[in-house]
């Protein structure tokens, strides 16, 4: 059992147990990637597995779960919404490296900007951030560009302690996807053309950034390839804008 392994157990499982789950097609040849990493004696197999899942709210939910021993272990667990809710992303990056571990979770808002959006769906969720934040400090400097995508409640932390992950964290992920969940229960379906359309381009803005500045591309890239990463990156992990350009 690796690190991140209940992580992704449990929010499928109770992803499943609360909405209505389908699946969500992963294309060929990113299911499951093996490589290796290091040189010479150090040298370590990793396995990267993809999962996707959608419902009637919920556009895409999707992970991908690299396994490379003790000092390489990541769950990117990213859910995005159907274009027809306000709905915010949830967002995970669980990572650990050889230098430590380095926790991202937050409901990244589509209108980080818009106060009567921060009401709903940031201050709700403030007095659980506030909690964790008591054992999961503030972890430092991020990219500046980056913030606009986060909400007031991101918990960004980097534990030196395993025990920290499999405990508290881990605890902050099953909240969070707790809090999320009610959100999507409670999200009506969006008809004004005008908030429609701000919803799209929010949505765009994200998926696009997060292409662009995947921090896992150097990594991925130096497993398997520049071709297949940034065809995973684009076809499955960040693939909006493929959908968009389909749909027409
Ligand atoms: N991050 C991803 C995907 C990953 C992934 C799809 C498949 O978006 C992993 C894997 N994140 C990953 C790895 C690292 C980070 C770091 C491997 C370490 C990179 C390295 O040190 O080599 C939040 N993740 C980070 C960092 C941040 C985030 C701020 C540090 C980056 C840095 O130091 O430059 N997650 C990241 C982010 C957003 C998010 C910016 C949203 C806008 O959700």
């Amino acid at each position: 059992m690796t690190l991140y392994q209940p992580f992704l157990d449990y929010a499928i499982a109770t992803l499943q147990s609360k909405l209505d789950l389908e699946p969500y097609p992963i294309p060929d040849g990113f299911e499951r990637k093996e490589g290796v990493m290091g040189k010479g004696k150090r040298q370590e197999p990793v396995l990267t597995t993809s999962h996707g899942y959608k419902s009637s709210k919920l556009r895409q939910i999707r992970a991908a779960h690299v396994q490379g021993g003790n000092s390489l272990q990541v769950l990117n667990f990213v859910i995005f919404p159907q274009l027809n809710y306000d709905l915010p992303f949830f967002g995970a990056d669980l990572v650990t490296l050889p230098g430590g571990h380095l926790i991202a979770i937050d409901m990244q808002p589509l209108f980080s900007q818009n106060e009567s959006y921060q009401a709903k769906y940031s201050e709700p969720i403030m007095p659980m951030f506030h909690a964790y934040q008591q054992d999961l400090p503030w972890g430092g400097d991020f990219p500046e560009e980056a913030q606009q995508y986060f909400s007031p409640a991101f918990l960004w932390t980097r534990p030196s302690e395993t025990e920290v992950v499999k405990t508290k964290v881990f605890a902050a992920f099953r909240d969070y996807l707790h809090a999320y969940i009610n959100f999507v229960e409670q999200a009506v379906e969006i008809h004004d053309p005008q908030q429609l359309s701000a919803i799209q381009q929010a949505q765009k803005s994200y998926a696009d950034y997060r292409a662009e500045k995947d921090p896992a591309r150097g990594m991925l890239t130096r497993l398997y390839g520049s071709e297949w990463t940034e065809e995973y990156i684009h076809g499955f992990l960040f693939d909006l804008d493929r959908k968009l350009a389909l749909a027409g």
